[in-house]
């Protein structure tokens, strides 16, 4: 692959979902979405692969070659708001890329090759990550999916009826899981850790998401006297800095990017602020850790500045360690290729509960990832789709 091919497949995307920002509002069941849709069952007609959508709104795009069980690979094409153009995209361009690279060089694989394109990997509409996969795998209550809303009020069951798509069908899809032999994702990498342009995961950080409500009494910003407020404003912005302090003591991450307060006026004392946490360690014992202080001590503080303080979980996802044996065969593969944990989610975290699964990093050489500046060379992406053409290769025969 050369990184004039690579650019020139990659192209046909880059206007779709990009905003004034240049970050993207590629949300699922939006315009943008469905337009990737479209141009993913275009590139599949092109190349003569089968399509077809799953009960859960994921799509694939089937190399019928072989017998038995099939080489999923694929990514998402859902993005954060004002995300970047490479988290989730990368991995889907790329498996178009490499399956034209196997049939160049006439391989006839023994197993059929899956291209996958999952729904809401990122949650970045309804709020919960990995939610095509997830369903799936049999992990979210369907009837929850359903009732999910996005920051509009439109619940996930009435953006798919309004996409032509069954939200009724939502559910475990066994057979479906059963159907795959092993799933490769690739990924652009998200931190500042990859050296070299391709690396292999070895796992995905514990992580989650939490709903933060802190309530109180709304009042007249220009009336009430300091010692009258229940401000859940303040216990809020002591949540904000407790979360970065427990989590560097701790040796992990927290973030709250997300709030939403009512009612949101200049002059009136917030009545209730909702933000979430995200929060993410090197293993469970320091993500439990952080959640622990960080709750404590907000209570505590909740409790000095007259407010009320709730924390519910949204999502969590327990450390996720590829398959060694595999994640070993792929860095051999590819010429021992530095291997690398990850703190990002993805949905091969979801699916290597259940399928043989790898992950393969294309380096990302700011490091910055859910913005703008987001980035990867064409010539590293270009080395990316080779690795992925030899590992699917060397998993289909
Ligand atoms: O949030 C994540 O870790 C992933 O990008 N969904
Ligand atoms: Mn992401
Ligand atoms: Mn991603
Ligand atoms: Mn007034």
């Amino acid at each position: 692959m050369d990184a004039t091919g690579f650019r020139r497949l990659w192209d046909q995307i880059a206007a779709t979902g990009r905003a004034d920002s240049g970050g993207y509002l590629r949300f699922s069941w939006s315009a943008a979405d469905l337009a990737l849709r479209e141009w993913f069952d275009a590139q599949a007609a092109e190349r003569g692969l089968r399509v077809e959508s799953d009960r859960n709104g994921n799509r694939y795009a089937h190399w019928d070659a072989g017998t038995g069980p099939g080489v999923l690979t694929g990514s998402h094409f859902d993005s954060v708001p004002h995300g970047g153009a490479y988290d989730g995209p990368l991995g889907i361009v790329s498996a178009f890329l490499a399956v034209d690279e196997l049939r160049a060089s006439g391989f006839a694989p023994q197993r059929p090759i899956v291209i996958g394109a999952f729904t809401e990997e990122e949650g970045g509409r309804f709020g919960v990550p990995c939610l095509g996969s997830r369903l799936m795998a049999g992990v979210v209550d369907p009837d929850r999916a359903r009732a999910l809303t996005d920051p509009d009020g439109t619940t996930l069951a009435e953006a798919m009826r309004a996409a032509g798509a069954d939200p009724d069908a939502l559910g475990p899809d066994p057979e479906r899981l059963a159907s795959f032999a092993a799933f490769v994702e690739l990924h652009v990498e998200q931190g500042r850790a990859l050296e070299a342009p391709v690396g292999v995961a070895s796992a995905i950080w514990p992580h989650g998401r939490w709903r933060m409500t802190f309530t109180g009494a709304g009042d007249h910003a220009g009336t009430t006297r300091i010692p009258d407020r229940r401000d859940p404003m303040l216990t809020f912005a002591f949540a904000v800095l407790a979360a970065r302090k427990e989590a560097r003591l701790a040796g992990g991450l927290a973030t709250v990017g997300r709030v939403e307060a009512v009612p949101n006026a200049t002059n009136a004392i917030a009545s209730q602020v909702t933000a979430w946490l995200d929060s993410r360690a090197p293993d469970e014992a320091v993500l439990a850790e952080i959640l622990s202080g960080f709750t404590a001590k907000v209570k505590d503080r909740a409790g000095r500045d007259g407010t009320g303080f709730t924390i519910a979980p949204e999502s969590e996802t327990p450390i996720v360690e590829f398959d060694p044996g595999l994640r070993d065969r792929i860095a051999a593969l590819l010429g021992g290729a530095p291997v690398l944990p990850t703190g990002a989610g993805h949905d091969a975290g979801v699916l290597a509960a259940h399928v043989p699964t790898a992950m393969l990093f294309v380096r990302n050489p700011t490091g910055v990832s859910h913005a703008p500046g987001e980035g990867a060379s064409d010539e590293d992406c270009a080395a990316g789709v080779d690795a992925l053409a030899a590992v699917l290769r060397d998993l289909a025969c």
